[in-house]
């Protein structure tokens, strides 16, 4: 016979399902569809997409999801299902009415979407009800996860669905610039574009390899359990007081730097152009530069070895990028400095801090084997220390962003 459904524990968590029964009970009706978009990490790129560089994240299987159904009467309601099983819901947002700084706190997000939108002639009012499982405040991109899912429903609910056969529809790195928009003009973040990008592009078992210069896209294998390995995360379950403005302090160095050299972007310093680069700069100004210009050339040779199959081979320019951000781009903290460094002692073939720093989450690529003593051998590391045990989790490049139900 059918096994029972079992008690909540038992049942695996599913954003779209639970988005849709939060819809139900906040409503008392079905809504009219269910969008849901993920977080993310960056295997290798920090900070080099707001310098028209490369990056080369994945899909976490942590997803956020919207329900949504249209109102006649251009408001916003929202919704969010929390961890303790409790429905959060904030005041009605009037859509004509909004401009930056007309909401605060986490409705933010969705608002400054519906604003960005709106700009684009969609600006239909809408009840969201928002549940999801990407871990917050980890640097897993959370915050993006919802601002896409949120997208997609909007667009979704005035018929604009991805990838129609008609192509009304924006695609996915223009909605990556509308979510942008959203971020850096109505939340008020500097942020580049890997989230949103990661976040609506990358598909199952692939790194999504992005020019953000260009805006060209790859998606190359990155088949982790076909080789034996392992993508470890460690959510080290911190976050530094310092982490929006240092954010805003390398973005500015890195482009008063470009100013400098007289170049659009960092991305035009080559390799060989950089030693007589930094002889023109500024002392401060050197280490940022040396980290972009060394960091764009990773992930060039990143992409190279996945594309030759040879995924065991990228440990050592994992570590050579952790090395770089902790010493010259300084956005590392002691927490993530142990477990990179714990979880190489423990077998891991490289490791390093991913996303924006100060606090976060660090990846280890790790033989199969060793899953567990790596894992067991950072959480120790943290417990000798006396710091808050760490998240560790096992990630598998999964779906980006769509429509479930
Ligand atoms: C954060 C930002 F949102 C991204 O745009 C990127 O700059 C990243 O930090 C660093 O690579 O996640």
């Amino acid at each position: 016979g059918t096994p029972a459904a079992g008690n909540a524990a038992d049942r695996p968590f599913r954003p779209a399902v639970a988005a849709g029964e939060a819809f139900r009970s906040v409503h008392g009706r079905a809504p009219s569809g269910v969008w849901s978009a993920p977080g993310r990490v960056n295997l290798i790129g920090e900070h080099t997409d707001y310098n028209d560089g490369f990056v080369l994240p994945f899909a976490l299987p942590h997803r956020l999801a919207a329900a949504a159904s249209p109102r006649d009467d251009q408001l916003l309601t929202v919704a969010t299902l929390g961890s303790d099983g409790r429905i959060q819901e904030s005041g009605p947002i009037r859509i004509p009415e909004l401009r930056p700084g007309a909401v605060d706190g986490w409705a933010a997000y969705p608002a400054g979407v519906a604003w960005v939108l709106r700009d684009h002639g969609i600006g239909g009012g809408a009840d969201l009800v928002l549940a999801g499982d990407v871990p917050t405040g980890a640097g897993l991109s959370s915050s993006h996860a919802l601002e896409c899912a949120v997208a997609l429903a909007l667009l979704g609910l005035a018929g604009l669905e991805l990838d129609d056969p008609d192509g009304r529809t924006p695609d996915r790195m223009r909605i990556a610039r509308w979510v942008q928009r959203a971020e850096n003009d109505f939340v008020g973040a500097p942020t580049g574009l890997l989230d949103q990008t990661a976040s609506l592009c990358c598909t199952e078992s692939h790194v999504l390899f992005l020019d953000v210069r260009s805006g060209e896209t790859e998606q190359v294998t990155f088949d982790t359990a076909a080789h034996g390995l392992r993508i470890l995360v460690v959510d080290t379950r911190t976050k530094h007081s310092h982490s929006e403005s240092g954010y805003g302090e390398r973005r500015r160095g890195t482009e008063r730097a470009a100013e400098l050299l007289g170049v659009k972007a960092l991305r035009d310093v080559s390799l060989d152009g950089l030693t007589p680069a930094l002889e023109r700069l500024p002392g401060e100004l050197r280490p940022l530069v040396r980290h972009v210009v060394t960091e764009n050339q990773r992930v060039l040779d990143v992409v190279d070895l996945l594309r030759a199959g040879r995924i065991a081979n990228i440990g050592p320019l994992l570590d050579g990028s952790h090395q770089s951000m902790r010493d010259d781009y300084r956005i590392s903290t002691p927490e993530l400095d142990l477990a990179v460094e714990v979880a190489r002692d423990a077998g891991a073939l490289g490791a390093r801090m991913t996303g924006g720093g100060f606090g976060g989450s660090a990846i280890a690529l790790v033989p199969e084997a060793a899953v567990d003593t790596v894992s067991e051998a950072v959480t120790s590391a943290y417990d000798r220390k006396g710091w808050r045990a760490p998240r560790v989790f096992v990630a598998v490049p999964a779906a980006g962003a769509g429509r479930d139900l």
